[in-house]
């Protein structure tokens, strides 16, 4: 096998997994909504360049995750690049069924894309764990139910999430500002029970307290929204929403989940390359990465 995939970590099919395994999957944008560009497809090959730099770091102290970093390397699998038929339908249900079939294998999995409506068919392919509870960092509630036209675009997911029956509870953290919601956006999020932490409330919050509304026995799946963090840490995204939270809060954010052996898996969407300010946000993509790598490998 060659070692060329993030962090200098294994390419593999998918297929191929051994039980246990973390897979990387790397996912352009699927769903576009209709004229707007295409900001953050290029996202996944940049990051997983710039991973493989910190493979000189494998043995390293990492202080956030109190572990030695990339312990267990060798069961990582980089499962490429997601490819495209730019029928849009088509390639959520294959994203879908991809997801279906890594965690009926009992595997773990990370998705790097592309926008964040890259999530509706992730979140879709977790369907035969039966329970599951979503966390959301985001500056938005994403609970539009169409827009432009669109069902599946990145405004649309955490309402394609509350339809899901196997989607049993949400928390949304870090919400901000004015986006496109509406009042009944809200009011229908908060009806379905979606437990809501703007970035107001937060600020004096532990992640623990934060999280306490998980029950125990769900599966956990993180959906990060890249704009969820504040930009002056994070600039390069296409929707810069003053203030939020910085990486150190999303590093406990992640670090309280993973208490829980159900975290299953996750998503780091909306990396906007061109945006970026001297590698600010490149750094930090990376370290969340590596970051949830090496929770989910444990
Ligand atoms: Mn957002």
């Amino acid at each position: 096998m060659k070692k060329k995939g993030y962090f200098n970590c294994n390419l593999g099919k998918f297929e191929n997994l051994k039980s246990k395994q973390l897979a990387i999957l790397s996912v352009p944008t699927i769903t576009h909504y209709k004229n707007k560009k295409d900001y953050c497809s290029s996202a996944p090959k940049i990051l997983r360049k710039e991973s493989q730099k910190l493979s000189k770091r494998v043995g390293s102290w990492d202080f956030d995750t109190n572990s030695i970093f990339l312990k267990k390397l060798s069961n990582i699998v980089d499962t490429g690049n997601f490819t495209l038929s730019r029928k849009p339908s088509k390639d959520r249900a294959k994203l879908t069924k991809t997801i279906k079939e890594i965690v009926k294998k009992k595997n773990k999995f990370l998705v790097i894309g592309g926008d964040d409506s890259v999530a509706i068919p992730a979140i879709a392919g977790l369907e035969p764990l039966s329970k599951l509870y979503i966390v959301q960092i985001d500056a938005h509630l994403d609970w539009i139910n169409k827009l432009y036209g669109e069902k599946f675009g990145r405004s649309n997911v955490m309402r394609r999430a509350s339809e899901m029956k196997w989607v049993k509870g949400m928390t949304q953290i870090g919400l901000r500002g004015m986006g496109t919601s509406k009042s009944k956006d809200f009011s229908d999020a908060k009806k379905w029970g979606s437990k809501i932490i703007t970035d107001q409330k937060m600020t004096n919050l532990s992640a623990k307290e934060m999280l306490k509304s998980i029950p125990k026995n769900s599966y956990i799946y993180l959906t990060l929204d890249l704009d969820g963090l504040n930009p002056k840490e994070f600039p390069a995204v296409e929707t810069r929403s003053p203030g939020g939270p910085g990486v150190s809060k999303i590093v406990e954010i992640i670090m309280e989940i993973s208490k829980n052996k159900k975290f299953i898996g996750a998503n780091v969407l909306e990396f906007a390359p061109k945006k970026d300010i001297n590698n600010l946000s490149l750094n930090a993509a990376i370290r969340l990465i590596a970051l949830l790598v090496q929770v989910l490998n444990r």
